[in-house]
């Protein structure tokens, strides 16, 4: 009875494209159908085993590259001699150049060191499992080559080279995953692409120039579409991720569901929670923090710079530390999320060398590792991430969260991972014990020579060296029955 019925429903999503009911969980095994958008998506269709198969590769990678590169890496935070306060692909829109005069930039644009190979290795020795880079941002200029609009570095600038198709090759070679960042919803150069200043978001035709005039679902209809149209079909395999960005309410379920509709096409695609237009696409996407608890039951990606900016500024050198870097990326694995973290490469296509650097030494910790971070689970435990504040709100009234850094933990099947910043002396002590550990031994450790274990009710004593291994996070593995 219980498979006669779920078959029914299964049948009536798959074939309802318009109009869906609002349907809760059904019997646990599909998942929950949102009632406000026209076109159903993938995720209102799919059921759980579905979902978890189109999702796996994501899941099991948990680091990424980010890349946000483009004309603003010309002025890399400079017009007219003046510093432009915020982040350098903003520059445009803050510094509210013209739109002819920012288009004019592309005659300049010859970033002859750019260099796919070496970005995917440097992504590859990360130990990043994918990139996912601005095809469009923000300014409307496409990385790409697209017949849809000439404002494309193929067509507008001196180098003539398309470096997504560059990417799609090397991450082919080298065994990466390859997605796209597209800014669907604002286009500060092309006529009826919303615009909004910092903050003000509820504004989107925040024009500065008449050139920007003009209506959004004509942008939509004659640029974005055809544009995605040509990311989604001209690079083989890839992209297998589609990266949405800052949709405004100009972005209608009804214009949203024709994006969708073409989504809808490549039934493997990945997609975040920015496309608008009610969708809540596959991934939650926390920027520049981490959330307290993950997102229980949602996939999620932390996105963040090394810096404070996603393009390229010349005179943004404050780099987070490998250890905040690190750090931050066993968090969000404790969590169950993903860590997408930026490179912003020059006007030449130079990476900068601190961001080498960073990434050099992360890959490093996880070649030795990354068995605790990839493909595991969250913790077990919870309380070692921090607890709320009773007397301090954050920028939203709730309670302030008090992250504490001494040590978080991920899980495997038969494996609980203790990933050690502060080191306790010569005994590690746990309460509340999940499962019961039958050894233990330091994963950086390759002859796995047993830590002493000491267990009581339900808490355990580990043995440790008497000084961190690894100064960063020093890895013990439990194992588990
Ligand atoms: O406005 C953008 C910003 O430039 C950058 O691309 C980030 C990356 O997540 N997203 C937007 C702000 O939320």
């Amino acid at each position: 009875m219980k498979t006669h019925r779920s078959a029914l429903v299964t049948a009536a999503l798959l074939f309802t494209s318009y109009a869906l009911p609002s349907v809760a969980q059904i019997e646990g095994e599909h998942i929950k159908v949102s009632a406000s958008h026209p076109v159903a998506a993938i995720q209102d269709k799919e059921s759980v085993a579905q979902r978890d198969a189109r999702m796996a590769w994501w899941r099991e990678a948990r680091f990424g590259m980010f890349i946000h590169w483009g004309l603003y890496s010309i002025p890399a935070g400079k017009w007219h001699g003046k510093d432009i306060p915020g982040i350098g692909e903003w520059i445009m829109n803050n510094a509210s150049i013209p739109v002819a005069d920012y288009k004019a930039l592309a005659s300049q644009f010859n970033p002859t060191a750019f260099n796919a190979h070496d970005i995917v290795a440097l992504a590859k020795s990360a130990g990043m499992k994918y990139v996912v880079i601005t095809a469009k941002h923000h300014d409307g200029f496409a990385m790409f080559d697209s017949k849809a609009d000439p404002f494309n570095i193929v067509a507008a600038t001196p180098f003539h080279r398309d470096p997504l198709r560059e990417l799609a090759e090397e991450c082919r070679k080298q065994g990466l995953k390859l997605g796209f960042y597209y800014s669907q919803d604002q286009d500060w150069t092309a006529p009826g692409g919303a615009a909004y200043k910092t903050g003000n978001r509820n504004q989107p035709f925040n024009h500065w120039d008449k050139a920007q005039d003009g209506d959004f679902a004509s942008y939509l209809h004659t640029k974005a579409i055809p544009q995605m149209k040509e990311l989604l079909t001209n690079y083989k395999d890839y992209p297998v991720v589609i990266w949405f960005d800052t949709p405004t309410k100009d972005m209608t379920p009804a214009l949203a569901g024709e994006i969708v509709t073409l989504l809808n096409q490549h039934p493997n695609l990945i997609w975040n929670n920015r496309l608008g237009g009610g969708y809540k696409g596959d991934t939650e996407t926390p920027e520049q923090f981490i959330p307290a608890k993950g997102y229980p039951g949602r996939d999620w990606e932390a996105c963040m710079t090394m810096n404070d900016t996603w393009g390229y500024k010349s005179d943004d050198k404050n780099f987070k530390s490998t250890q905040t870097l690190l750090r931050n990326l066993i968090d969000i694995a404790s969590k169950g999320g993903n860590y997408l973290l930026n490179i912003g490469p020059d006007s030449k296509g130079n990476v900068p060398e601190p961001e080498i650097e960073r990434l050099h030494e992360v890959g490093k910790w996880l070649a030795v590792n990354g068995e605790a971070i990839y493909g595991t689970h969250p913790t077990l435990f919870g309380p070692e991430a921090g607890s709320f504040s009773t007397t301090e709100k954050d920028k939203e009234g709730k309670p302030k969260f008090e992250p504490e850094w001494k040590w978080r933990s991920t899980t495997s099947a038969h494996k609980i991972y203790l990933e050690i910043f502060t080191w306790p002396g010569t005994t590690f002590h746990l309460n509340k014990l999940p499962r019961t550990v039958t050894s233990a031994y330091l994963l950086a450790d390759k002859s796995m020579k047993p830590l002493k274990i000491t267990q009581s009710n339900g808490s355990i004593d580990i043995a440790l060296p008497s000084s961190a291994p690894d100064p960063i996070a020093t890895v013990v593995v439990l194992n588990t029955k």
